[in-house]
């Protein structure tokens, strides 16, 4: 199988949808699905064609984390160095994923499971199908949340939940996810791609640097006090004040009609 094929790539209205793409194994990671979805979305980071992100997985799971068949400890290999996984592979498509200034929405078609359920946690606008679980499966292997778990958890459902979540290694289904903030919505399973589709395009043919500035704002806030995220707001208002968009926005407003963006 080629890089290409562990993630299905397809560009359009604006929106790169990605699909993991390994599904006899529930789109778990090996190396090649890593390399071909960080590729991706330093792809979109560049092409000004792309303005969102849609990222889903094929078959019946989201993605069920590391592939634990490349990790057999009965192949003799000796006690491996996880952190240097974590550092070669996983953390850096976290860190591009947060830093990307366009919208990233993660549509959870099934199961979401160890490090799979973090990278879906990470996106910035989370559908998930009224069927699919989210499960911190780490527990169950002796091992400790990752791909960003530990950090998301705690900021999204409370210090409670989130070590509920961790220690006991349940699944959480969608629904309860979505009243405790952990995503932003339980869709029924046949409305999943439609709703998801539908949010990506409309945030693709939306004022997208700005769009870009509010994710930066919003992911600052849990780390400045109040000081320095209003002068951060400052600074992101003067750039956007400046942008085509927004005289765009307030033309189409004055002029009752609808904007047409062009994330410029
Ligand atoms: C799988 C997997 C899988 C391989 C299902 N691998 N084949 C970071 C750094 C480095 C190393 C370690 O990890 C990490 C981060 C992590 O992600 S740790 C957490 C790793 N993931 C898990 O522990 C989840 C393991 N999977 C499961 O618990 C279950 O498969 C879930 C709950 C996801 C789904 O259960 P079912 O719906 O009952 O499906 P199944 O268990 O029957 O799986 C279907 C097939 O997929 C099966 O293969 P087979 O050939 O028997 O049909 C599984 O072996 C395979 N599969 N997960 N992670």
């Amino acid at each position: 199988m080629t890089s290409e094929e562990t993630v299905l790539a397809r560009l359009g209205d604006g929106v790169l949808r990605l699909t993991l793409n390994r599904p006899d194994k529930l789109n778990s990671f090996n190396e090649e699905m890593h390399l071909a979805l960080r590729a991706q979305i330093e792809r979109a980071g560049r092409d000004p064609q792309v303005r969102a992100i849609l990222l889903t997985g094929a078959g019946r799971a989201f993605c069920a984390g590391q592939d634990l068949g490349d990790r057999d400890p009965r192949k003799g290999t000796g006690a491996p160095d996880l952190g240097h996984t974590l550092e070669t592979f996983y953390n850096p498509t976290l860190r591009l994923i947060r830093a990307l200034e366009k919208p990233v929405v993660c549509a959870v078609n099934g199961v979401a499971a160890g490090a799979g359920a973090n990278i879906a946690l990470a996106c910035d606008i989370v559908l998930a199908a009224k069927s699919a679980k989210f499960i911190q499966a780490f527990a169950k292997i002796g091992l400790v949340p990752d791909a960003g778990g530990s950090w998301s958890l705690p900021r999204l459902v409370g210090e409670a939940r989130a070590k509920g979540l961790a220690l006991l290694a349940e699944p959480l289904m969608a629904g309860q996810a979505e009243d405790w903030g952990l995503i932003w919505k339980a869709v029924e399973d046949a409305e999943l791609m439609n709703e998801a589709t539908r949010i990506a395009t409309r945030l693709a043919g939306g004022p997208t640097l700005g769009l870009g500035l509010t994710k930066r704002l919003i992911q600052s806030a849990a780390g400045q006090d109040l000081d320095q995220q209003l002068d951060q707001e400052r600074d992101c208002q003067r750039a956007a004040g400046q942008s085509a968009d927004y005289a765009e926005g307030v033309t189409a407003f004055l002029e009752k009609r609808a904007p047409a963006f062009r994330g410029l």
